[in-house]
């Protein structure tokens, strides 16, 4: 592509690059400039992700996986109230490395259920497809390919079983508190009486252990953060000095958000599928907001969304919960 070129009319696109490239133009036209989080998981990025769950100060990953190891008889026990069969479905299910424990533990039982993972990644569902009928004998697997709610209403519709949803890996936090509240309602609009939802959500703790985890020592979160301007890059044709740009992080304990930014390290001049933004020295992109939540603030969302607190499950450290709500 000509990165000379003066024309103003984006050059096309293919087809499932166009809503990235509106997003992303519609992020840096915008008086404070941003960029979805979403955009973060291209196959660099999904390798980069795995590094900052492997490395020290990105506690969220450790924390979990301990709720699972320890807790997954007491997650399981909460399944017994089900004679017959029933459904356990899962939202974003990655690898499932965590949900294995507690797959295990309701196979161990003999639980009558059939596990349907969805996630918006054909390759993460092949995965599953391909490696957990090795590791989970008798495991009744329904895997389904697509968006969050679209795939739950329909599985919903197919089925009159009892239904458990896991939402895990803390990914509520990408939502902002507002968001949660219809994102909960949606959940609750899914179900019936009876039904569970199971989701994980990182505590308020000592604001620099937060920031840490998302300014790491060993830069992983930098490289993670940067990765999004070479994406953008390599899909969009677009001309980032991504070496001119540095990565901010900061945690506000009094609204629970850390906020992670890309800070531009000199004037610069970047041009977009032909269109041309304008970057002033230490001007930021806002590029995503963790929430962190209170048990009581968890509490309070089950109580209006029509959930009913029944269990939760900490950490020795009590940084991150797993809460198990019922509908009312
Ligand atoms: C996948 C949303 C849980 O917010 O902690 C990690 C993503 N971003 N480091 C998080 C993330 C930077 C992560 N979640």
């Amino acid at each position: 592509m000509n990165m000379n070129a003066t024309i103003s009319t984006p050059v096309a696109a293919p087809s499932s690059n166009i809503s990235f490239l509106r997003d992303v133009i519609i992020g840096l036209r915008a008086d404070f400039k941003s960029l979805p989080s979403k955009y973060f998981y291209d196959d660099e990025g999904d390798l980069l992700f795995q590094q900052i769950m492997a490395c020290r100060d990105y506690y969220l990953f450790d924390c979990e996986l301990e709720i699972f190891e320890n807790s997954s008889g007491g997650i399981a026990d909460l399944f017994e109230k089900w004679d017959g069969a029933f459904d356990l479905i899962e939202l974003g299910a990655g690898d499932a490395t965590k949900t294995i424990y507690l797959l295990k533990e309701l196979l161990k039982r003999r639980l009558d259920f059939t596990y349907l993972p969805i996630d918006i990644s054909g390759h993460i569902i092949q995965g599953l497809e391909q490696s957990l009928p090795d590791q989970l004998t008798g495991l009744k697997l329904n895997a389904v390919h697509g968006e969050y709610f679209e795939s739950l209403e329909k599985v919903c519709r197919t089925s009159s079983r009892p239904r458990a949803i896991l939402f895990l890996g803390a990914n509520i936090g990408n939502m902002p508190p507002s968001e949660t509240v219809d994102f909960c309602h949606r959940l609750r609009n899914c179900l019936t009486a009876g039904d569970m939802v199971i989701v994980v959500f990182d505590l308020k703790k000592n604001p620099e252990q937060i920031r840490k985890a998302y300014d790491d020592d060993d830069g992983w979160t930098k490289k993670f953060n940067l990765n999004l301007l070479k994406r953008i890059n390599k899909e969009l044709g677009a001309d980032f000095e991504v070496e001119s740009f540095g990565h901010y992080c900061n945690y506000s304990p009094e609204n629970g958000s850390c906020s992670s930014y890309l800070v531009a390290l000199k004037d610069m001049k970047v041009s977009i599928a032909g269109q041309s933004f304008v970057f002033k020295r230490d001007e930021c992109i806002w590029t995503e907001t963790s929430h962190k939540y209170t048990l009581e603030e968890i509490n309070r969302l089950a109580d209006t969304t029509g959930f009913s607190p029944r269990r939760q499950f900490e950490d020795s450290r009590k940084w991150f919960v797993d809460v198990a709500w019922i509908t009312v």
